[in-house]
């Protein structure tokens, strides 16, 4: 299907109703809906879908690195290129599990450097995605980066998961307790998490380290949990802007930040270097319960 600037999407549907929404601009999921045609993820009232920018909301794919570096793009520039679906790509050796692709709906799409692209980065790459939606309506994201090039390179990662939620301030995220942070608003300095659950008054903008492969995001007054498995992603990215934040943010509601919680599968703190030949895999997998 196309969006209304001619944008092709893929729709990823499942036998109870669930749906997923990818856009192959981007390679990002602009959509997740459970049965009862309920979207998860949060997309910004003021988003701009006309590319070449990401789209505020849904999963950005930032790669070849997370926040600034140097004269790239900021998140990199795999979110801001067009990808293409890939009909029959190389086997998916590592994961064959319950959200393995016989028994999941999924699509495959690959994204490789243009020239431009190399004068930036000048490293080949062959980026392939993997979003599947689960019969149990579970949302995997799985990344495999190869270095198609003649020198190693290295990169960071993230997948930046924009969560609807019905407040911010009811909601408290668990699985961070005792973990060492950067916190980008002390310029990165390291930090450790006292507290015990993550509750939100004020700006949040923190890369957590090394953190368990689960993590949960309560939203109490919509009596949800989201649950957020990773491989190969050791850290959490947690952000959300706030009141002030908002407002500098032109493609995003100035009341909009009390709506959604990133929280990122993420490789930042120890940036993945690949040799000529070898493969990164990372994978998200997103489930949702009502909570207790
Ligand atoms: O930590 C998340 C973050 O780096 C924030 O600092 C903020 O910049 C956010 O990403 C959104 O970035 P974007 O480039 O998508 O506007």
């Amino acid at each position: 299907t196309k969006d209304k600037n001619g944008i092709s999407q893929a729709i990823l549907r499942n036998p109870r109703g669930a749906s997923a929404r990818v856009s192959l601009h981007g390679g990002q999921v602009l959509s997740w809906k459970n049965e009862r045609d309920e979207e998860l993820l949060f997309t910004s009232n003021k988003a701009n879908f006309k590319p070449p920018a990401a789209v505020r909301g849904g999963i950005p794919i930032c790669f070849p690195q997370f926040g600034n570096r140097g004269s790239l793009e900021q998140h990199g520039f795999a979110r801001n290129r067009t990808w293409i679906i890939e009909d029959n790509p190389p086997p998916l050796q590592s994961f064959a599990d319950s959200s393995s692709s016989d028994k999941a709906a999924f699509i495959d799409l690959l994204l490789k450097p243009s020239d431009d692209d190399l004068k930036i980065w000048p490293h080949s790459f062959e980026f392939r995605l993997r979003v599947l939606l689960s019969v149990d309506g579970y949302l995997t994201l799985i990344s495999r980066i190869r270095n198609v090039n003649c020198k190693p390179f290295s990169f960071s990662f993230a997948y930046h998961t924009y969560f609807s939620v019905s407040d911010i301030s009811e909601v408290r995220v668990e699985g961070l307790e005792t973990l060492d942070y950067l916190d980008n608003l002390c310029n990165r300095e390291r930090f450790t998490e006292q507290g015990d659950a993550l509750t939100f008054e004020s700006e949040v903008d923190r890369v957590y380290l090394s953190s368990s492969d689960a993590v949960a995001v309560f939203d109490h007054e919509k009596k949800r949990t989201f649950v957020i498995k990773k491989e190969g992603l050791p850290d959490i990215v947690v952000w959300n802007p706030w009141e002030k934040k908002s407002r500098v943010i032109t493609d995003f509601g100035d009341e909009e930040y009390k709506q959604m919680l990133c929280v990122d599968a993420a490789n930042i703190e120890k940036p993945i270097t690949l040799k000529p030949g070898e493969e990164w895999t990372g994978r998200v997998e997103l489930s949702v319960t009502a909570s207790i």
